[in-house]
Protein backbone atom coordinates (compact mmCIF):
# COMPACT_ATOMS: atom_id res chain seq x y z
CA UNK A 1 0.00 0.00 0.00
CA UNK A 2 0.84 3.47 -0.25
CA UNK A 3 0.10 6.69 0.34
CA UNK A 4 0.91 9.60 -2.09
CA UNK A 5 2.08 13.07 -0.60
CA UNK A 6 -1.16 14.39 -2.84
CA UNK A 7 -3.42 11.56 -1.48
CA UNK A 8 -2.64 12.87 2.06
CA UNK A 9 -3.08 16.21 0.76
CA UNK A 10 -6.34 16.33 -0.51
CA UNK A 11 -7.67 14.12 2.08
CA UNK A 12 -6.11 17.04 4.32
CA UNK A 13 -4.00 15.64 6.31
CA UNK A 14 -0.68 17.88 5.44
CA UNK A 15 -2.10 20.83 7.41
CA UNK A 16 -4.70 19.69 8.95
CA UNK A 17 -6.14 22.07 11.40
CA UNK A 18 -7.76 20.99 15.16
CA UNK A 19 -11.37 20.84 13.29
CA UNK A 20 -9.89 18.53 10.40
CA UNK A 21 -8.54 15.63 13.62
CA UNK A 22 -11.11 13.47 13.41
CA UNK A 23 -12.01 13.01 9.40
CA UNK A 24 -7.90 12.71 9.90
CA UNK A 25 -8.28 10.33 11.85
CA UNK A 26 -11.00 8.40 10.07
CA UNK A 27 -8.08 8.73 7.27
CA UNK A 28 -5.14 7.29 8.98
CA UNK A 29 -7.36 4.40 10.29
CA UNK A 30 -8.06 3.55 6.89
CA UNK A 31 -4.65 3.04 5.62
CA UNK A 32 -3.91 1.51 8.78
CA UNK A 33 -2.01 4.57 10.28
CA UNK A 34 -3.35 4.93 13.38
CA UNK A 35 -1.31 3.76 16.07
CA UNK A 36 -3.66 1.67 18.67
CA UNK A 37 -3.33 3.85 21.60
CA UNK A 38 -4.56 6.87 19.66
CA UNK A 39 -8.08 8.03 21.37
CA UNK A 40 -5.48 7.80 24.65
CA UNK A 41 -3.40 9.73 26.04
CA UNK A 42 -1.39 11.44 23.25
CA UNK A 43 -4.57 12.03 20.85
CA UNK A 44 -4.46 13.28 18.20
CA UNK A 45 -0.84 14.86 17.70
CA UNK A 46 0.23 11.38 18.70
CA UNK A 47 -1.52 10.05 16.09
CA UNK A 48 -0.15 12.34 12.96
CA UNK A 49 3.52 11.90 14.63
CA UNK A 50 2.76 7.80 14.12
CA UNK A 51 0.87 8.34 10.69
CA UNK A 52 3.87 10.26 9.76
CA UNK A 53 7.35 8.14 10.70
CA UNK A 54 5.13 5.15 9.47
CA UNK A 55 4.93 6.62 5.68
CA UNK A 56 8.67 8.02 5.88
CA UNK A 57 10.30 4.78 7.71
CA UNK A 58 8.14 1.90 6.61
CA UNK A 59 10.86 0.45 4.64
CA UNK A 60 13.82 2.66 6.41
CA UNK A 61 16.55 0.96 8.57
CA UNK A 62 18.26 1.73 11.89
CA UNK A 63 21.53 3.28 11.66
CA UNK A 64 24.08 0.40 12.12
CA UNK A 65 27.50 1.01 13.11
CA UNK A 66 31.34 -0.42 12.61
CA UNK A 67 32.82 -2.58 15.66
CA UNK A 68 35.13 0.23 16.76
CA UNK A 69 31.53 1.79 17.82
CA UNK A 70 30.76 -0.71 20.14
CA UNK A 71 30.33 0.64 23.71
CA UNK A 72 33.11 -0.65 26.44
CA UNK A 73 30.62 0.12 29.00
CA UNK A 74 26.60 -0.87 27.94
CA UNK A 75 24.83 0.47 30.91
CA UNK A 76 22.20 -2.76 31.69
CA UNK A 77 18.83 -1.16 33.21
CA UNK A 78 16.36 -2.28 35.46
CA UNK A 79 18.32 -5.70 36.38
CA UNK A 80 16.47 -6.57 39.87
CA UNK A 81 14.21 -9.04 38.04
CA UNK A 82 14.34 -11.88 40.59
CA UNK A 83 12.51 -15.40 39.98
CA UNK A 84 12.96 -18.74 41.29
CA UNK A 85 11.87 -20.45 38.30
CA UNK A 86 14.25 -17.88 36.50
CA UNK A 87 17.35 -18.82 38.48
CA UNK A 88 16.71 -22.75 38.18
CA UNK A 89 16.56 -22.13 34.33
CA UNK A 90 19.92 -20.48 34.68
CA UNK A 91 21.18 -22.92 36.85
CA UNK A 92 20.44 -25.61 34.60
CA UNK A 93 22.22 -23.29 31.44
CA UNK A 94 18.71 -22.62 30.31
CA UNK A 95 18.04 -25.33 28.53
CA UNK A 96 14.69 -25.20 29.84
CA UNK A 97 13.91 -21.91 28.16
CA UNK A 98 10.99 -21.74 25.68
CA UNK A 99 9.83 -19.34 23.04
CA UNK A 100 6.26 -19.66 22.64
CA UNK A 101 4.36 -18.38 19.26
CA UNK A 102 0.85 -18.33 19.35
CA UNK A 103 -2.33 -16.58 18.18
CA UNK A 104 -3.06 -15.63 14.48
CA UNK A 105 -0.68 -18.80 13.23
CA UNK A 106 -1.44 -21.93 11.33
CA UNK A 107 0.53 -23.80 14.14
CA UNK A 108 1.67 -22.66 17.54
CA UNK A 109 4.99 -23.45 18.35
CA UNK A 110 7.58 -23.44 21.15
CA UNK A 111 11.25 -23.49 20.26
CA UNK A 112 14.02 -23.75 22.74
CA UNK A 113 17.34 -21.61 22.42
CA UNK A 114 18.77 -24.60 20.68
CA UNK A 115 16.06 -24.46 17.94
CA UNK A 116 16.44 -20.48 17.33
CA UNK A 117 20.10 -20.88 17.61
CA UNK A 118 19.96 -23.79 14.76
CA UNK A 119 17.98 -21.01 12.70
CA UNK A 120 20.30 -18.92 10.36
CA UNK A 121 22.02 -16.22 12.73
CA UNK A 122 21.53 -12.42 11.86
CA UNK A 123 24.32 -9.99 13.44
CA UNK A 124 23.71 -6.02 13.75
CA UNK A 125 25.89 -3.60 15.52
CA UNK A 126 23.06 -0.81 16.22
CA UNK A 127 22.15 1.37 19.57
CA UNK A 128 19.62 0.60 22.31
CA UNK A 129 18.33 4.25 23.17
CA UNK A 130 16.19 4.52 26.34
CA UNK A 131 13.54 7.14 26.66
CA UNK A 132 15.73 8.63 29.36
CA UNK A 133 18.09 9.49 27.56
CA UNK A 134 21.16 7.02 27.93
CA UNK A 135 22.57 4.70 25.23
CA UNK A 136 24.82 2.28 24.08
CA UNK A 137 25.96 0.57 20.77
CA UNK A 138 26.17 -3.23 20.93
CA UNK A 139 26.06 -6.33 18.55
CA UNK A 140 23.61 -8.26 18.75
CA UNK A 141 23.23 -11.73 17.37
CA UNK A 142 19.87 -13.79 16.87
CA UNK A 143 16.93 -14.80 14.53
CA UNK A 144 14.43 -12.33 12.87
CA UNK A 145 11.24 -12.33 14.03
CA UNK A 146 9.86 -12.78 10.89
CA UNK A 147 12.05 -15.99 10.44
CA UNK A 148 10.52 -17.33 13.66
CA UNK A 149 6.78 -16.20 12.84
CA UNK A 150 7.29 -17.93 9.34
CA UNK A 151 7.87 -20.91 11.07
CA UNK A 152 5.00 -21.02 12.78
CA UNK A 153 3.03 -19.98 9.73
CA UNK A 154 1.53 -16.30 9.66
CA UNK A 155 -2.16 -16.10 9.07
CA UNK A 156 -3.50 -13.14 7.20
CA UNK A 157 -5.22 -10.92 9.75
CA UNK A 158 -2.05 -10.77 11.47
CA UNK A 159 -1.59 -6.51 12.29
CA UNK A 160 0.96 -7.10 15.72
CA UNK A 161 2.87 -8.83 17.48
CA UNK A 162 2.56 -8.89 21.17
CA UNK A 163 5.41 -10.46 23.37
CA UNK A 164 6.00 -11.51 26.78
CA UNK A 165 8.75 -11.19 29.22
CA UNK A 166 9.20 -13.62 32.51
CA UNK A 167 9.07 -10.99 34.32
CA UNK A 168 5.84 -9.50 35.10
CA UNK A 169 4.37 -6.17 33.44
CA UNK A 170 7.12 -6.40 30.59
CA UNK A 171 4.58 -6.97 27.68
CA UNK A 172 4.71 -4.91 24.44
CA UNK A 173 3.83 -5.33 20.71
CA UNK A 174 4.80 -4.03 17.10
CA UNK A 175 2.75 -4.11 13.85
CA UNK A 176 3.75 -6.39 11.41
CA UNK A 177 5.48 -3.69 9.41
CA UNK A 178 8.20 -3.75 12.69
CA UNK A 179 7.64 -7.51 13.37
CA UNK A 180 8.68 -8.54 9.70
CA UNK A 181 10.89 -5.60 9.32
CA UNK A 182 14.66 -7.55 9.09
CA UNK A 183 16.50 -5.40 11.86
CA UNK A 184 14.01 -6.97 14.62
CA UNK A 185 15.36 -9.64 15.91
CA UNK A 186 14.85 -12.51 18.42
CA UNK A 187 18.01 -12.03 19.90
CA UNK A 188 20.47 -14.38 21.97
CA UNK A 189 23.93 -13.07 21.39
CA UNK A 190 25.42 -9.88 22.53
CA UNK A 191 28.99 -8.49 22.03
CA UNK A 192 30.03 -11.88 20.32
CA UNK A 193 29.02 -14.06 23.38
CA UNK A 194 25.93 -15.11 24.74
CA UNK A 195 22.89 -12.35 26.04
CA UNK A 196 24.18 -11.71 29.76
CA UNK A 197 20.98 -11.83 32.25
CA UNK A 198 21.52 -8.64 32.60
CA UNK A 199 21.08 -7.91 29.08
CA UNK A 200 18.10 -9.68 29.48
CA UNK A 201 19.29 -13.03 28.46
CA UNK A 202 19.02 -15.72 27.56
CA UNK A 203 16.49 -14.02 25.04
CA UNK A 204 15.24 -10.53 24.28
CA UNK A 205 13.37 -8.67 21.57
CA UNK A 206 15.55 -6.21 19.87
CA UNK A 207 13.54 -3.74 17.84
CA UNK A 208 16.19 -1.10 16.72
CA UNK A 209 14.09 1.06 14.87
CA UNK A 210 12.50 1.95 18.03
CA UNK A 211 13.27 3.23 21.76
CA UNK A 212 14.89 0.89 24.32
CA UNK A 213 11.65 0.06 26.57
CA UNK A 214 10.13 -1.55 22.89
CA UNK A 215 13.43 -4.23 23.10
CA UNK A 216 11.81 -6.72 26.37
CA UNK A 217 14.10 -8.76 27.86
CA UNK A 218 13.47 -12.45 29.21
CA UNK A 219 11.34 -13.10 26.71
CA UNK A 220 8.63 -15.87 26.56
CA UNK A 221 6.03 -15.16 24.44
CA UNK A 222 4.64 -14.19 21.40
CA UNK A 223 1.07 -13.88 20.64
CA UNK A 224 0.31 -12.67 16.84
CA UNK A 225 -3.04 -10.88 16.78
CA UNK A 226 -5.25 -8.50 14.75
CA UNK A 227 -5.91 -6.02 17.76
CA UNK A 228 -4.48 -4.95 20.75
CA UNK A 229 -7.66 -4.83 22.81
CA UNK A 230 -7.33 -7.52 25.57
CA UNK A 231 -3.71 -7.58 24.98
CA UNK A 232 -1.98 -4.29 25.90
CA UNK A 233 -3.42 -1.70 28.48
CA UNK A 234 -2.59 1.85 27.80
CA UNK A 235 0.53 1.91 29.72
CA UNK A 236 2.63 5.25 30.91
CA UNK A 237 4.98 4.87 27.75
CA UNK A 238 3.42 6.25 24.36
CA UNK A 239 2.53 2.30 22.19
CA UNK A 240 4.44 3.70 19.12
CA UNK A 241 8.39 5.02 20.11
CA UNK A 242 9.96 5.45 16.39
CA UNK A 243 13.61 6.71 16.35
N1 LIG B 1 11.90 -7.47 31.07
C1 LIG B 1 12.35 -6.20 30.94
N2 LIG B 1 12.56 -5.71 29.71
C2 LIG B 1 13.01 -4.43 29.57
C3 LIG B 1 13.22 -3.60 30.70
C4 LIG B 1 13.00 -4.16 31.98
O1 LIG B 1 13.20 -3.51 33.04
N3 LIG B 1 12.57 -5.45 32.07
N4 LIG B 1 13.61 -2.27 30.53
C5 LIG B 1 13.34 -1.70 29.21
C6 LIG B 1 13.94 -0.39 29.02
S1 LIG B 1 13.10 0.95 29.63
C7 LIG B 1 15.09 -0.24 28.31
S2 LIG B 1 15.73 1.29 27.98
C8 LIG B 1 15.86 -1.42 27.86
C9 LIG B 1 17.20 -1.42 28.52
O2 LIG B 1 18.01 -2.42 27.98
P1 LIG B 1 19.39 -2.78 28.67
O3 LIG B 1 19.12 -3.44 29.97
O4 LIG B 1 20.09 -3.68 27.69
O5 LIG B 1 20.13 -1.49 28.88
O6 LIG B 1 15.22 -2.66 28.12
C10 LIG B 1 13.81 -2.63 28.10
N5 LIG B 1 13.28 -3.96 28.32
MO1 LIG C 1 14.21 2.72 28.93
Amino acid sequence: MSVSRRTLITTGIVGAGVAGMAAAGRVLDRFGLLPPDAGGLYGPGHSLTYAAQRLITRHSTAREFPPEKISRNPFANGTRFESADFETMRAGGFVEWQLHVGGLVRTPTSFSLATLRSYPARRQITSLACEEGWSYVAEWTGVPLSHVLEQAGIQPEARYAVYESMEPYWKDAIDMADALHPQTFVAYGFNGGDLPVPFGGPLRMRVPRQLGYKSVKFLQRITVTDTLEGHIAPGAYSWYAGI
